[in-house]
């Protein structure tokens, strides 16, 4: 019995609730950015992801500069799955919160998604970014030595 009544009162608050919503047509949600996309932001600074999938796996280049405010776009070129990751001790101060911002679907802390497909793509943004060095790394493929240094200035 106490259960059927607060139930009906839940139910009430629902209908309530989603009539509020019809009578103001306001709250019409944002488009879904498509998945896996970023905005970038700024002049955009293109790294090849490669390798043999075994012996062999790199940054191309390993070594980028980037203007302030912009983005690195990532793509999966060879011997994948490839990811960025950064080690967060690495950043300059304030930079983890700006890289938060910057990635999207992370799969860990400063971590991006797996890329597996023939030239997928994936964007870092430095907005908001302070200057300074930004070591990274692909997750599956450290041990090849597959590291990155980002230098936004
Ligand atoms: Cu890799």
């Amino acid at each position: 019995m106490r259960f059927a009544l607060l139930t009906t009162v839940v139910a009430i608050g629902a209908l309530a609730c989603g009539k509020k919503g019809d009578q103001n047509q306001t709250q019409t949600p944002p488009p879904a950015a498509p998945a896996g996309s970023t905005a970038a932001t700024g002049p955009v600074v293109e790294v090849k992801m490669t390798g043999n999938g075994s012996t062999r796996a790199a940054f191309e280049p390993s070594t980028v500069t980037v203007p302030a405010g912009g983005t690195v776009r990532f793509i999966n070129v060879a011997g994948g799955p490839h990811n960025i990751t950064f080690w967060s001790d690495s950043v300059p101060a304030g930079g983890a919160a700006a890289l938060n911002a910057g990635m999207k679907n992370t799969v860990d802390n400063l971590s991006g998604p797996f890329l597996t497909q023939p030239n997928e793509a994936y964007e870092v943004s430095f907005a908001n970014a302070p200057k300074g060095t930004y070591k990274g790394y692909c997750t599956p493929h450290l041990t090849l030595g597959m590291k990155i240094n980002i230098k936004v200035e």
